[in-house]
Formats: structure tokens, C-alpha cells, sequence
């Protein structure tokens, strides 16, 4: 490891950051100061996802190891085998934040209710939901993995919080975010002012702005999506598809491109272009509205979408328009650049209607 400094030039292992070097922590703080009401308590709450990311983080490279590896035999709230992993992730998210005095109630995809602040503990005024670890049936195979958070601000007035303040619509989140877990670990998130990416440079254990901005790309490259199950898809999903494919003269010819991750999927067509689409699922009766979580999957990912520029759709109506009735509610969810998104909501207009 080589470090030098110059002036105001800093090599880190062979890594020039001249000029200004833009932490997390400074960006979040730089981001408050731009709005002079502000009290800290929100970025405080980034500042925490950012730690939790790092634990996180810290752990996801050690995956392979005899003693996280493998279930702890358990089931989920949506029947799924819990992962270590998972569990870990989601205590160290709960942890970090339960005692704070900033969160009136916090609610994880991996919890059947909601997850009240503990009586010792002063409640605040935001709400926490997040996805501890997305994609984790991905973890045994070294694939890319992720967090997904979505804040809120509390709406009943007092007390410890309930399950209206995490019912909320996507349109009324202060922020969300996701962190990815692959070959770098990035965080990037959203305040409502533009999308920003930080890459963990995990010699010194600290996030660094690298994707300021992010605008999805006008000309998108992929489409995305689990095209195993074509047989279940609806009729307006799969000619959606061939336009996709440039079928039937349409001029698009997109490249396929699924991880089954979909923190991954999504980042990689948010700097690439292209749409994410996980359209409602025939092969489960119990899943008659697509595999995704509204709260914890659709609604943080939408949000960011729609900042760089982008939207989603579950294929009838936007997402951050849904209003949510049960916190684990699963949605169709279609994801990406403006235009390819509203071509889905054309074919299952056109040919989904009777359904
Ligand atoms: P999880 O929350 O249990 O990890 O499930 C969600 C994951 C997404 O990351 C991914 O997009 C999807 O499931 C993949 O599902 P499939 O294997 O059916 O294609
Ligand atoms: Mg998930």
C-alpha cells in the first residue's frame, strides 16, 4: 500500500484523488447544507445505512466460508429458506438503528409485522423499510447480492410508530437507496435531488462518490427479465418481449442480460440502459401478482428510477402511485428507460385488457 501526499494530492495505492475528495459523509452533509431546514436527522439515518453497508459489506466476502455458508434451516415470512446471511444482515440494520432516536418503526422483508423501536429507546420521526439482503438465493454461487432501503417520514403524530406510518405510497419517500455487493461494493442512493453512486474502497473502509449523477442512458443496450418462465407470461408480456427482441420489425434488438439479483439487475441497466421486468407469475397461485415486494423491492428501486430519469410500472399504473395495503404485497414490476417501460404499459394495455 502506498500513500503520498502532495499539496493537496493524494495517491492511495496507486489511485490519484486530487482535488476534491468526496466521502459519503461529506456528500449527505454537503446535500443538508443545500436545504437550511434541515436537522441532520436524515442524513444521520444515511450516515447509519452506510455503517450497517459496511458490516454488511465486510461479511459478503467471507461468504464462502464454512461458518456462514449454507441455511439455518429456517423459513421466511414468504416461505423462502433463510440464509445466514440474511439474518446477519438484517440485525445489523435493525441494530444500528433501533436506539437512535431517529425511527418511529422500521419494517424488513424478512419479518411478518413491523419492527417496533424497543420501549428503552426515544421513537423519531422517520420509518425505515428495507430488503437486509436481496437475491440471497444467489449467495452460494458467489453472485452479486444487495441491500434496499426506502425512508419515510412518519405519519401518525406520536407514540412508537405503526403499520399506517409503513404503509405509505413510493411518492411520499424522503429517500431510498440500495447497496450492491459485487465485484466493488457501491451504495447509491437518493434523496429526491438526483441520483449518486459511492464505491467502498475497502482499504480505508470508506464510501467515495464515483457515480455522481447518474442518468439512465436515452439509448438503452439490455431487457431483463426470467425468460424461463415465458410459458406463464400473459399475452401482452410476451409480444412486449419480440418488440424487445426487434421481432415483428420493431428496430429495437436489446441484449438479454438476467442475473436473478435484482439490486444487480437494476444497477447494470441503470448505467447501461435498458428495463428490468418481473411481470406477474401464473406458475404460483400464490403469487398471482408477480414475485416482487412493493415496499421493500418496487417502490425504493422506482424512486431511484424515476430520478435518473427512468420509471416503473407494474404494468397498468406507475409504481410510486400504488397505495400499499399489506406491508409484504407483491407487485408486477417493470423497471428502466422512460420509453421501454411505457411500450409495456401499451402491449398489456392492448392485449392484457380482459385479465
Ligand atoms: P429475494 O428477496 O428472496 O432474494 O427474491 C427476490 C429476487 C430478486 O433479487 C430477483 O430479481 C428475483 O428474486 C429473481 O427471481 P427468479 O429466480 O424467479 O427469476
Ligand atoms: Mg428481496
Amino acid at each position: 500500500m502506498v500513500n503520498t501526499i502532495k499539496g493537496d494530492s493524494i495517491i492511495h495505492n496507486d489511485v490519484d484523488y486530487s482535488g476534491k475528495i468526496v466521502t459519503i459523509e461529506r456528500f449527505i452533509l454537503e446535500e443538508q447544507r443545500a436545504h437550511p431546514t434541515a436537522t441532520g436527522t436524515l442524513t444521520s439515518i444515511l450516515y447509519d445505512i452506510a455503517l450497517a453497508a459496511k458490516i454488511i459489506a465486510s461479511k459478503t466476502t467471507k461468504a464462502g466460508l464454512v461458518e456462514i455458508l449454507g441455511s439455518t434451516g429456517r423459513k421466511n415470512v414468504q416461505g423462502e429458506r433463510v440464509q445466514k446471511l440474511d439474518e446477519f444482515a438484517d440485525s445489523v440494520i435493525y441494530r444500528l438503528n433501533d436506539h437512535t432516536g431517529r425511527l418511529a418503526v422500521m419494517a424488513s422483508e424478512e419479518h411478518p409485522d413491523i419492527l417496533p423501536i424497543p420501549e428503552r429507546y426515544p421513537v423519531g420521526k422517520y420509518v425505515l423499510l428495507y430488503d437486509p439482503l436481496d437475491g440471497s438465493s444467489n449467495i452460494d454461487y458467489n453472485v452479486s447480492i444487495g441491500t434496499i432501503f426506502a425512508i419515510y417520514r412518519r405519519k401518525t403524530q406520536d407514540g412508537p410508530g405503526t403499520l399506517e406510518d409503513c404503509l405509505q405510497k413510493g411518492d411520499d419517500l424522503v429517500a431510498a437507496g440500495y447497496i450492491i455487493y459485487g465485484s466493488s461494493t457501491m451504495f447509491v442512493y437518493s434523496t429526491g435531488v438526483g441520483v449518486h453512486g459511492f464505491t467502498l474502497d475497502r482499504s480505508v473502509g470508506e464510501f467515495f462518490l464515483s457515480h455522481p449523477d447518474i442518468r439512465i442512458p436515452a439509448k438503452a443496450k439490455y431487457y431483463s427479465v426470467n425468460q424461463g418462465y415465458e410459458h406463464y407470461w400473459s399475452e401482452g408480456v410476451r409480444r412486449y418481449t419480440e418488440w424487445l427482441q426487434g421481432k415483428n420489425g420493431s428496430g429495437k434488438k436489446l441484449s438479454l442480460r438476467y442475473i436473478g439479483s435484482l439490486v444487480a439487475d437494476f444497477h447494470r441497466n441503470l448505467l447501461a440502459g435498458g428495463v428490468f421486468y418481473y411481470p406477474a407469475d401464473r406458475k404460483d397461485p400464490k403469487l398471482p401478482h408477480g414475485k416482487l415486494r412493493l415496499a421493500y423491492e418496487a417502490a425504493p428501486l422506482a424512486f431511484l428510477a424515476e430520478h435518473a430519469g427512468g420509471a416503473a410500472s407494474d404494468g397498468r399504473q406507475r409504481i410510486l402511485d400504488i397505495q400499499p395495503t399489506q406491508l409484504h404485497q407483491r407487485t408486477p414490476l417493470f423497471i428502466g428507460n422512460s420509453d421501454l417501460v411505457a411500450k409495456a404499459e401499451e402491449f398489456i394495455r392492448e392485449y392484457d385488457q380482459a385479465e
